[in-house]
């Protein structure tokens, strides 16, 4: 196999340069060279690329089609040349040209063409399917806007566009001779064909062309070389001089708008439904390109339509890519004139659908005008499927309305894209073990009652070659110094690393890491913030998207509380604490962007209170990404995952905090369920309500928070400090969030994720964890059992489930 050779790689930066710039390494911009690294890294990788592929044509192997709306990359040169294993070399011949790898990194656009859990769980796949050898193409949209860029001015977010193609992306590659195009709207015209069969003609429809970008996906030392395959959209070419009438000229006009519009922006939206044309059209759009060439690439070495399930599978992440269903149906049935019986069996055997959330905010029901006139003959299609699924509904359930009612794909004027993922799959997972079962007893309880051989669960995973090997460099060295580094490519040989867990010394040599990851944030935090943190401190840590259920608003009650107890008793025990916060809110997501700005006023006036001797500090990281995030995992003493039980379908952020030897204060939901049964009660600290006690409450309407608060002068306090200017002097802006808590809004229910109930054991773990950390021996052995314990949480073992139980998957 082909080696990384140096003096080559040396002599192709310096040539990039040339090539690209016309600059020589002293002349060139530091954003030049990284485009000049990049290029000599490519080089070497479309190599291997091209030779997977062949691979894979002469085994004539089976491929999974992952389809996500959101790929969250983060950075790739660094992950690239881990992966490559040439990290040494490149340093080394970069070194020779006078340049630092670190820096050169650090030009590099963090990739954000996702929201958040979704789409980063999409990313560490892709890194796991290369690293194991599983045959697999990501499928999304290449939007020319990703996440939003946050920044924070007076406290307020802020949302500034993130134009990452500024410069270019070295790591893609066009191919034009795969594009396709993709119609909608129009009409649908039926024929009788010479055989008496009906023919499905869309007429009058407005077209765009899908331009595939592919982007290498490189498996770690291993060679093999996968590819995300984003698509763009391009107007398709009807401008026709020759029919320069009337009509034709505005349908061009209208065509060349609606390919300019499609791919420009990710909608920033995590876990909330908003119902706009736009994203319909978007997500068509990306699964009609995927799923037509995925047809034409089987057809090109294999005979029968009818064994495409052989060779083919389809993962749907989430509901956004559902209509998959329906447009390989209209493929099978319009372009190979298949029956509906064979066309439905087939689509049965090939998609495949992962639900990752139980809020009923987010789920995705398309009203039936829009979707019937954007999209007429898949409309067609869907009503026929959900036609044909009543009547099996009816003789089961004969008269059952409630059944219908809950499983109907077309109900109440909207298409329910859950119920038609769900019908037209033949598999259906949650993505932790109380998730899943969630999903079986209430939510999806009647489909499960029909159809319980399609469920299953698959535990998220994160790569720890991205989140250690490339974020804690130095935590990473020392455990492959002490047992190796099989945890690279099989994490759960990292339990050896318990062996260490009593060792004085290594205990005091893992706390040194942490404490220079600490100083590595602490830098960042002056830098970005102005903030200086003591890295003695406890890091507290919560980075994740800002949402109600994800209570961020606990944890700055309990930072205002323990304020409080500190002026009042400023000789008390306390550990000195730095509280991490970080996150983006939607852009209209109001009470969430008020708790931002709560946040932020409440750190202002406790970092400046000279009278509590720096005893709390509080940091609002601002713009939390994946390149930042890789600082702050490693950092973290605390891990936050404080959401209302029930509500966080699995979590991973969590699993990365573990990973990094940061120790769990959460409620038993999503994943964290996991997380303890696997380091025990001695090694995190959980509070709060069960998931069977809040949905308890939910049946009976909630509970009342008012008892609370007139109960218990604490609270009542910290409340009355949200509307009483005392962190802001604007009253009115923290009253939505005093309402919300105590259901004084209108037609909503008081305090729906519990945080007042919640309020005193959260109170009381946070006291033990701050006992806990005085004593450093115990606590390190704590911080080394949940590094050890974090082997299941690799995506490795995700991916191997998912290939062997849902793919059925063959490594080359
Ligand atoms: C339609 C708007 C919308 C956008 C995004 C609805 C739902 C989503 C995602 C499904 C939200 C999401 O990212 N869910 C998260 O998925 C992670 C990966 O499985 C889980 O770890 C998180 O618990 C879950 O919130």
């Amino acid at each position: 196999m082909k080696e990384f050779n140096k003096t080559k790689f040396k002599y192709n930066v310096e040539n990039y340069l040339k090539i690209l710039f016309r600059k020589s390494i002293e002349e060139a911009s530091e954003q030049q060279i990284f485009q000049a690294v990049s290029y000599s890294i490519k080089e070497y990788i479309v190599d291997l690329w091209i030779e997977t592929h062949k691979e894979y044509e002469s085994r004539d192997v089976k491929f999974v089609y992952y389809l996500s709306m959101e790929f969250l990359m983060g950075r790739v040169l660094g992950n690239m040349i881990i992966n490559l294993k040439a990290d040494e070399t490149v340093r080394e011949v970069l070194e020779e040209l006078g340049l630092n790898l670190n820096s050169i990194e650090e030009e590099e656009a963090d990739p954000a063409l996702g929201n958040g859990g979704l789409g980063r769980l999409a990313a560490c796949f892709l890194d796991s399917l290369s690293t194991l050898g599983y045959p697999a193409y990501g499928c999304g949209i290449r939007y020319k806007y990703g996440m939003f860029e946050q920044k924070i001015e007076n406290g307020f977010q802020i949302e500034v566009p993130d134009n990452w193609l500024k410069y270019g992306n070295p790591f893609e590659m066009k191919r034009e001779e795969y594009a396709q195009e993709v119609k909608f709207g129009g009409y649908v015209r039926m024929e009788r064909d010479g055989e008496g069969r009906d023919k499905f003609i869309q007429e009058n429809y407005q077209s765009v062309i899908a331009i595939p970008y592919d982007i290498p996906i490189v498996g770690y030392g291993n060679h093999i070389v996968n590819t995300l395959r984003i698509w763009d959209a391009k107007e398709a070419n009807t401008f026709n001089l020759d029919s320069f009438d009337k009509g034709d000229y505005l349908k061009a006009v209208e065509e060349k708008n609606l390919a300019n519009t499609i791919c420009e922006v990710l909608y920033p939206n995590d876990n909330h439904y908003a119902g706009k044309e736009l994203r319909l059209k978007q997500q068509y759009f990306f699964v009609s390109a995927t799923i037509q060439r995925a047809v034409s690439k089987y057809m090109e070495n294999h005979k029968d339509i009818r064994k495409i399930h052989e060779k083919v599978c389809f993962q749907l992440n989430d509901t956004h890519p559902t209509v998959t269903v329906a447009e390989l149906m209209r493929i099978l049935l319009d372009d190979y004139n298949l029956s509906w019986e064979e066309a439905w069996e087939i689509t049965n055997k090939t998609c495949a659908y992962t639900n990752h959330t139980i809020m009923t905010e987010a789920l995705e029901k398309w009203p039936i005008d829009l979707f019937s006139k954007l999209l007429p003959r898949i409309y067609q299609i869907v009503d026929e499927i959900n036609r044909r699924f009543l009547l099996v509904v009816e003789s089961r359930y004969p008269g059952d309305k409630l059944k219908i009612k809950n499983m109907a794909i077309l109900y109440g004027g909207e298409v329910r894209m859950a119920n038609l993922a769900i019908i037209g799959s033949f598999s259906v997972n949650g993505v932790a073990k109380i998730h899943t079962e969630i999903l079986k007893e209430r939510e999806l309880k009647d489909f499960y009652e029909m159809y319980s051989e399609k469920f299953n669960n698959k535990t998220n995973g994160i790569t720890q070659r991205r989140f250690l090997l490339h974020g804690n460099p130095l935590l990473a060295e020392w455990i492959s110094k002490k047992i190796g580094d099989e945890w690279i490519t099989n994490l759960p040989a990292i339990k050896k690393i318990a062996d260490y867990a009593e060792d004085m010394t290594a205990q005091k040599e893992f706390m040194d890491i942490k404490y220079k990851n600490k100083i590595r944030l602490a830098d960042y935090i002056y830098k970005h913030n102005g903030i200086e943190v003591d890295p003695n401190s406890i890091f507290d840590v919560q980075v994740k998207r800002l949402h109600e259920y994800k209570r961020q608003l606990l944890n700055i009650l309990h930072i205002m509380h323990l304020y409080n107890q500190l002026k009042k008793y400023p000789d008390m025990d306390f550990y000195p604490r730095t509280f991490i916060l970080g996150g983006k809110a939607s852009a209209g997501y109001k009470i969430a962007k008020a708790i931002i700005k709560l946040i932020n006023s409440v750190a202002d006036v406790i970092n400046k209170d000279e009278s509590i001797n720096g005893k709390i500090k509080v940091v609002f990281i601002e713009n939390y990404r994946v390149s930042n995030a890789e600082l702050i995992f490693p950092a973290a003493d605390v891990s936050e995952q404080i959401s209302t039980a029930s509500k966080e379908a699995s979590g991973t952020g969590n699993m990365k905090f573990m990973l990094n030897g940061a120790l769990t204060v959460g409620t038993m939901d999503g994943a964290n369920v996991e997380i303890f049964e696997e380091v025990g009660e001695e090694n995190m600290f959980l509070f709060g309500l069960s998931s069977k006690e809040v949905m308890e409450y939910e049946l009976h309407g909630g509970y009342d928070p008012k008892e609370i608060y007139d109960s218990d002068a604490e609270i009542q306090l910290v409340l009355d400090q949200l509307i009483n200017g005392c962190y802001f002097p604007d009253h009115g802006l923290f009253n939505d969030i005093y309402k919300s808590l105590l259901g004084i809004h209108k037609n909503e229910k008081a305090d729906p994720y519990f945080i007042l109930k919640d309020f005193h054991s959260y109170e009381l773990a946070q006291r033990k964890i701050g006992k806990a950390y005085r004593d450093t021996g115990a606590w390190a052995k704590s911080a080394i059992i949940n590094v050890a314990k974090s082997g299941k949480f690799s995506s490795d073992r995700t991916i191997e489930e998912y290939a062997a139980e849902i793919w059925k998957l063959k490594k080359i």
